[in-house]
């Protein structure tokens, strides 16, 4: 059986919730299409995120990396087609923001999705769940770690599909704060394991 490292993000900014946290927490261990899911969670810090990630690459050495993030705003699972070199954002948890910083000095400008994101998009939208491709990841923490690992894998010439998807707040945040579109978690979760099942 392959291995799947599948991450999110604990809480930032206004949001005490965050889907991607409880979804890698509920399916870590879980056996998903060709792949054990190894599901761990990533902080909201520039410094930190993309080490953490990296190691957790290192230790786990999957077959496959699928990072998640929440797009309070968006209303619909967004795979993300591209990540930029760019830090450029609100604040972090720790505070820090940004203005026009390279993640990779004298990195490429910019590097594709490898996962199979198309595929993933249609399977989606043939169960009746409400999916696009993203063509902007943004330029805070889920572009961050979706570049540096993209980065790194090129670097080392390293074949394993990885990318980023985002997803829909959930019911969660929208009884918080009422602002955002949202999904019950558990589509969102079904939606995480249909595009498990599209990996080959
Ligand atoms: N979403 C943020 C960072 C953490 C998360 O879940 C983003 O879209 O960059």
């Amino acid at each position: 059986m392959k291995t799947l490292l599948l991450t999110g993000f604990e809480p930032f900014l206004d949001h005490d919730f965050n889907p991607t946290e409880r979804i890698v927490t509920v399916l870590n261990g879980e056996k998903i299409g060709a792949y054990e899911v190894v599901g761990r969670v990533l902080p909201v810090d520039y410094e930190m995120a993309a080490p953490e990630l990296l190691n957790a690459v290192d230790e786990v050495k999957p077959d496959a990396v699928i990072s998640l993030g929440l797009a309070a705003g968006r209303n619909k699972i967004t795979p993300e087609r591209v990540a930029i070199n760019v830090n450029d954002g609100v604040k972090d948890n720790t505070g820090r923001i940004p203005v026009d910083e390279p993640i990779v000095e004298g990195g490429n400008a910019a590097y594709f999705s490898t996962l199979p994101i198309r595929q993933m998009v249609n399977r989606l939208q043939e169960v009746g769940i409400p999916a696009e491709i993203s063509n902007t990841a943004g330029t805070y923490l889920c572009n961050n770690v979706m570049y540096t690992l993209l980065h790194d894998f090129e670097e080392k010439g390293v074949n394993v599909p990885s990318g980023f998807i985002h997803v829909p707040a959930s019911f969660e945040l929208a009884v918080e704060s009422g602002r955002w579109p949202s999904w019950p978690l558990e589509t969102i979760q079904r939606a995480v394991e249909i595009m498990i099942e599209v990996l080959d």
